[in-house]
């Protein structure tokens, strides 16, 4: 029986992973900052496959030492690290948007990834198996107008993927970078900071992609033979494509 230990499993595409992996059967250590919400989560996957849930806000460095070296036995040799845990906040111009905003995105998208990968990467090469797979956005590659930190974020988490596949090599261990488009989770709630109107309208008109897509595609590549490395996958609705290259024009 093998175990994932899912960061961000309270909400969206990690909850979605936790319900993927309970079916076929691996044992699940959920971890978020709402624990109520994954004590729910314990209840309704428990009849399916070995639970433990955990209170870790990832931006705390020493919580999350803490707490990932001290797992209980039967779940302690993880052998996939789903980093889902992230946020983006806010869509304001850079000469706008909120410093702190800024730093909440880098604590959580790039340090939380750093800390929980670092916490639990000794062990995999120490079995020599093991798999991170980390969720970064097609933010990491394609700029738009308020996407500046967050976007930034997503490109050291595709950057941080593929340096960590250059540091592994000659190991078992793989890595793989999932790089969505616009998916309706709780994201935009959290981006709009409440605002439920200004989330909705995100995804108006439009077939976003749905938590349950990701989770499909994380046991994917976390299933195929251990010889088979999926580096990254960039995925979006068929609602969603690229802009044109943007040019301003005197009026
Ligand atoms: P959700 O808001 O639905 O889920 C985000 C999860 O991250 C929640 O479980 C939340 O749990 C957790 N989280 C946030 N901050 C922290 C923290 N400091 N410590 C621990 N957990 C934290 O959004 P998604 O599922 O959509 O987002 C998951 C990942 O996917 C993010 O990294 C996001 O950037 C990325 N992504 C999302 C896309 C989208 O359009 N939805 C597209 C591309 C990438 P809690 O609040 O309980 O701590
Ligand atoms: C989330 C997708 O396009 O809102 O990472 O940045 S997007």
């Amino acid at each position: 029986m093998q175990t994932v230990l899912i960061t961000g499993a309270s909400s969206g595409f990690g909850a979605a992973c936790a319900r993927a992996f309970a079916k076929l059967g691996w044992r699940l250590v959920l971890t978020a900052r709402r624990k109520g919400v994954l004590d729910e989560l314990e209840r309704e996957l428990a009849p399916l496959a070995p639970v433990h849930v955990l209170a870790l806000d990832v931006r705390d460095r020493a919580a999350v030492e803490a707490t990932l070296s001290s797992l209980p036995s039967e779940f302690s040799e993880v052998d996939l690290l789903v980093n889902s845990a992230g946020l983006a906040l806010g869509l304001e111009p850079a000469h706008k948007a909120s410093l702190d905003d800024w730093d909440t995105m880098v604590d959580t998208n790039i340090k939380g990834v750093m800390y929980c990968t670092r916490a639990l990467l000794p062990g995999m090469v120490a079995r020599n198996r093991g798999h991170i797979v980390n969720i970064g956005s097609v933010a990491g590659s394609w700029p738009y107008p308020g996407g500046n930190v967050y976007g930034g974020t997503k490109a050291f988490v595709q950057q941080f993927s593929r340096n960590l596949r250059a540091d592994l090599l000659g190991t078992a261990v793989r890595v793989t970078n999932i790089e969505p488009g616009m998916a309706e989770t709780e994201f935009s709630k959290v981006r709009f900071k409440g605002n439920e109107e200004q989330a909705q309208r995100v995804y108006t008109g439009t077939e976003p992609l749905v938590a349950q897509d990701i989770a499909d595609i994380v046991v994917w590549v976390s299933t195929l033979p251990s010889r088979v490395n999926i580096n990254s996958i960039e995925v979006m609705s068929v609602s969603q494509s690229w802009a044109p290259l943007a040019v301003h024009r005197e009026k």
